[in-house]
């Protein structure tokens, strides 16, 4: 039986307070999200529990119960206080996917700082953006990263501390440099977790910028409550699983359901260290018996384009529960996942803003291959009008998908940015800027970024139609579809398509990709042009960039690019 029960029964009884008295939580009582995932775990019991299984790329393995993870981030959070570091500051974390990357986390907001975690894989310049932006006051990091850090602190004179976390008796440190080892660092039995109550700040956020300028959505440590619920719920988190989120934390999925929603429900995670190759995403799935496993459709594409036989290699039956975010899942991802592992992939929506899952297909509900579902409950979502703002209630019409404020793990703010945080307003909802239709049994179908959306001759066509009927072609193993100058219908469709290998590039493939989504789609839908690619611009946290593709067709400007993937 999964965590949520029935859909419909959990919708008519709905109140976040059963998040609430779950984890023993009153309105104005204290609430600091590093107590709970480490403390209060030993306090129930779970001291000696598995919290965290850690693999590097070289395939060592280090272990972590909740009782190592608690004394760890204590001494972390001692470690900051000394530093002089206060409530509030913001404490920036720039590593790879380290043990220090995931208890620094805790220590953080253990002592009342706010956590700014930042992909690791970052230049210079995009890490001097968000540092400036944010005031940071220390940043965690190691030898590798710490060049990157280096030539921008003449520029950034608010940040105090630079902690290199894997310094050694070779290491010169430099300017404003400390060394801190996290295993020989003796460990700390009891500490006064800072008195934080449901509004402090808790994490800073930096949206991955598949439009505009990258902006921090301020978290509070009463999101906890949304998390702590969906990762149960929608993730069906039970106490035995084994769970792998493979996400990044410099990308919100790493935090709210890499660190914060399992964590708070008393589960072990494996963390894996190291880059895509299917051969070791499911070794490590068979090594470890993962049994729930967070993903997203770049990765499921990759997988794809390996094909079955590498599955077959594998025994695989640990998986229970498969869930995807970060970009449209395609049908045929959906329907591939259950060919591959027997199980399908549950997609959830969500932002970097809303702070948790808030439209998915729960364990339970039929899926329908290509919808992201319905509203988690307690979430009341719509899709408004394009024009008046006002919810649309005929079926299958196209328009934004909105979100009435109130669930707890809304962002507060966008930081220094109150403007802009003011703009996602619209007639008291908020809006996401993302399209979708609703249908006659209440499910989400997701048609594309509102900035992605391709206008041709006055008609609407949703880049996710067009990439999902291409994914159907036997020789595509991904595409971006966006809109190209038309003097006659002002946007005509194009293509830019990665081939699976085996395949070449040709006039003849093209146009037979063509007639694939005229006959599939409609003569609209059909892409105008194909531009056979190697691969798609990303951004780190795998979502196809359009923006950069249409800017190119258009010769406009195009924009910040800083966390575009480039390596
Ligand atoms: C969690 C996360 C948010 C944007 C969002 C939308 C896209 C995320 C999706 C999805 C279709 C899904 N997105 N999940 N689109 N189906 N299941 O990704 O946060 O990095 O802030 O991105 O990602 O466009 O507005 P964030």
């Amino acid at each position: 039986m999964s965590n949520i029960g029935t859909y419909e029964e959990r919708l008519k009884s709905f109140d976040w307070s059963i998040a609430e008295k779950e984890l023993d939580y009153k309105s104005g009582d204290k609430i600091n999200i590093g107590w709970f995932l480490s403390d209060r775990n030993c306090q129930k019991g779970l001291a000696k529990k598995l919290a965290l299984i850690h693999e590097d790329h070289e395939g060592k393995v280090r272990k972590y119960t909740f009782d190592d993870m608690r004394t760890i981030t204590n001494a972390m959070a001692v470690f900051l206080q000394k530093l002089g570091i206060k409530p509030g500051e913001r404490v920036c974390i720039f590593m790879d996917r380290a043990p220090e990357l995931y208890f620094s986390f805790q220590g953080i907001l253990k002592m009342g700082g706010v956590a700014q975690p930042l992909f690791s894989a970052f230049g210079d310049e995009s890490l001097f953006t968000r540092l400036d932006n944010a005031k940071t006051a220390a940043i965690f990091t190691q030898k590798k990263h710490v060049a990157k850090v280096r030539k921008i602190l003449n520029t950034l004179p608010e940040l105090r501390h630079i902690i290199i976390v894997d310094a050694d008796e070779t290491t010169t440190l430099r300017d404003r440099e400390i060394a801190y080892n996290m295993e020989k660092e003796p460990r700390v039995e009891s500490f006064e977790v800072f008195p934080s109550t449901a509004e402090t700040p808790s994490v800073l956020h930096y949206t991955s910028g598949t439009t505009g300028q990258p902006k921090g959505a301020q978290h509070v440590h009463y999101s906890l409550i949304s998390q702590y619920l969906t990762a149960k719920w929608v993730l069906d988190l039970q106490p035995d699983d084994i769970y792998w989120c493979n996400a990044d934390p410099g990308w919100v999925t790493g935090t709210s359901y890499g660190i914060i929603g399992p964590w708070a429900n008393g589960i072990t995670q494996v963390v894996l260290d190291a880059g895509f190759s299917a051969e070791r995403w499911y070794k490590t799935i068979e090594k470890h018996k993962i049994t729930v496993w967070y993903s997203a459709p770049t990765a499921i594409r990759l997988l794809m384009r390996e094909g079955t036989e590498v599955v077959k290699k594998h025994d695989l039956s640990c998986l229970r529960h498969l869930c995807s975010v970060g970009e449209p899942l395609n049908p045929e991802a959906v329907i591939w996942s259950q060919e591959a592992f027997g199980k399908m992939f549950h997609d959830t929506f969500w932002q970097t803003e809303t702070g948790c899952i808030v439209i998915t297909n729960v364990p339970g509900m039929p899926i329908k291959p290509g919808s992201m579902g319905k509203p988690f409950p307690g979430i009341t979502a719509a899709v408004l009008d394009l024009k008046t703002y006002e919810p649309i209630t005929k079926a299958g019409t196209v328009g934004l998908i909105a979100l009435k404020p109130g669930w707890p793990s809304m962002m507060r703010t966008y930081w220094n940015n109150p403007t802009v945080y003011q703009s996602k307003f619209k007639n008291g909802w908020y809006v996401c800027g993302d399209r979708a239709s609703i249908d006659a049994d209440g499910y989400y179908w997701f048609v594309g970024r509102d900035d992605d959306v391709i206008n041709t001759g006055g008609h609407l066509v949703g880049p996710f139609e067009i990439e999902s009927a291409l994914l159907e072609h036997p020789a595509v193993a991904e595409s971006a579809a966006v809109g190209k100058p038309d003097q006659v219908n002002m946007e005509v469709v194009k293509a830019f398509v990665a081939l699976k290998p085996g395949f070449q590039p040709g006039d003849d493939l093209e146009l037979e990709i063509m007639n694939f989504i005229r006959k599939k789609l409609s003569p609209l839908a059909m892409p105008q042009e194909i531009e056979f690619v190697k691969s798609l611009p990303k951004t780190r946290s795998g979502k196809i960039m359009r923006r950069v593709l249409r800017a190119q067709e258009w010769g406009e400007p195009i924009g910040d690019i800083s966390t575009l993937e480039n390596d």
